[in-house]
């Protein structure tokens, strides 16, 4: 039997999804807490299930306060526009989401200009290229006002960027007047991974942004964390981009259960990461098990007969009903979340192995 004909018959598989950790569906709790949710008008500050999240937030972060808007996007978006004004230079990692991934919203939303520095495979930045690359005090220059991080770091794998270089990177920044935004997304997988909490990550940033979408399982909604002023900046910011939400704390109530029930299970879809990679291994991919850190797994293609092979390898995977993406054309990325078992891990490696998708397949 040809591994062609494995594929057709196979089409009418149950799907693995492993596109994202933002596929997951609401717990029965969180529609339960949903149905349930006390609300008001948020734009009133009116919203007691809104405020309760937040709090809630801020406390998590260790910050003073917090604000809720809809996506991770906007999480950045808003923090970011809040922090600078139109001709501010950001300096940000050249893997970071906001470059890669957010449609370019700081440049052509807030007109600033993002400078890009290496990202290392940490998915943290070099601190000794930092004080070159702001700019001196020259009116022909941007004002290099900002540096953004993130962690986990998504396009470098779901890597943790260790607390002492998340320090070490803030501490460059701020010698050299520069405020620090953490793109925390998936900052709850850093804290399991790398068993800091996540008030000690977000420690030395002075705004960070998480979301309750991806690997806490919530169907909407992020929190933009740090101090009075910023977030009383932030709220207007908001406003301006047309976030202001009324009686959401419909959504909010998800996101509540989301930090009270899905937090303490991040380790479980590390564990079926590192499977997947294992899996991965076995059947010949370029991966290193021990280099997945939490729910991300990365794996670059063999480039030597075809440039441009994920796309390919893409359609492979889901005629046998394994779904991933391809953060570019010679890699595939696969991300588990509360959505899939190690048993549906089991299966997507089961169904690769009998219908011989592989590298050179
Ligand atoms: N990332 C998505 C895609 O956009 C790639 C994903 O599937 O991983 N920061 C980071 C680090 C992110 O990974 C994402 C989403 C965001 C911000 C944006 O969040 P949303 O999608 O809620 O706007």
């Amino acid at each position: 039997m040809t591994a062609q004909h494995n594929l057709e018959q196979n089409s009418k598989l149950p799907l693995i999804d492993l596109r994202s950790d933002t596929v997951t569906r609401p717990t029965p709790a969180m529609r339960e807490a949903m149905f349930e949710a006390e609300v008001g008008d948020d734009v009133f500050g009116e919203d007691p299930t809104i405020t309760k999240l937040e709090e809630t937030a801020a406390e998590r972060t260790g910050k003073d306060a917090a604000l809720f808007v809809s996506s991770g996007t906007m999480a950045n978006l808003v923090s970011l526009l809040s922090q600078t004004r139109a001709g501010d230079e950001l300096l940000v990692g050249d893997r970071a989401h906001i470059v890669r991934a957010e449609a370019g919203g700081v440049s052509r939303l807030g007109g600033v200009l993002a400078t890009t520095l290496p990202n290392q495979p940490d998915g943290g930045l070099d601190p000794e290229l930092i004080p070159a690359a702001v700019r001196p005090d020259d009116m022909h220059q941007p004002r290099t006002t900002l540096l953004a991080l993130e962690n986990t770091h998504n396009f470098c794998g779901g890597t943790v960027v260790s607390l002492e270089r998340t320090q070490e990177i803030a501490d460059a920044a701020r010698e050299h007047g520069l405020r620090v935004h953490l793109d925390g997304a998936r900052i709850f997988n850093a804290a399991a991974a790398s068993g800091h909490s996540v008030a000690e990550l977000a420690g030395p940033a002075d705004s960070v942004a998480f979301c309750l979408s991806k690997g806490l399982g919530a169907p909407v909604g992020s929190l933009i964390c740090g101090d009075e002023a910023f977030i009383a900046e932030a709220r207007r910011t908001r406003k301006l981009v047309g976030g202001g939400m009324r009686q959401a704390g419909i959504i909010a109530a998800a996101g509540l259960v989301a930090l009270d029930q899905m937090v303490d299970r991040l380790h479980d879809d590390h564990a079926n990461a590192r499977q997947l990679a294992r899996g991965l291994a076995e059947l010949g991919f370029n991966i290193n098990p021990e280099s997945v850190q939490t729910n991300i797994v990365i794996v670059q293609l063999d480039t030597s007969n075809d440039p441009t092979p994920s796309p390919k390898l893409q359609a492979q995977l889901k005629q046998i009903g394994v779904l991933v993406t391809t953060p570019d054309r010679a890699k595939i990325r696969l991300v588990t979340h509360a959505d899939l078992s190690s048993e549906d891990c089991a299966e997507a490696l089961r169904r690769m192995a009998e219908a011989e998708v592989g590298p050179a397949a």
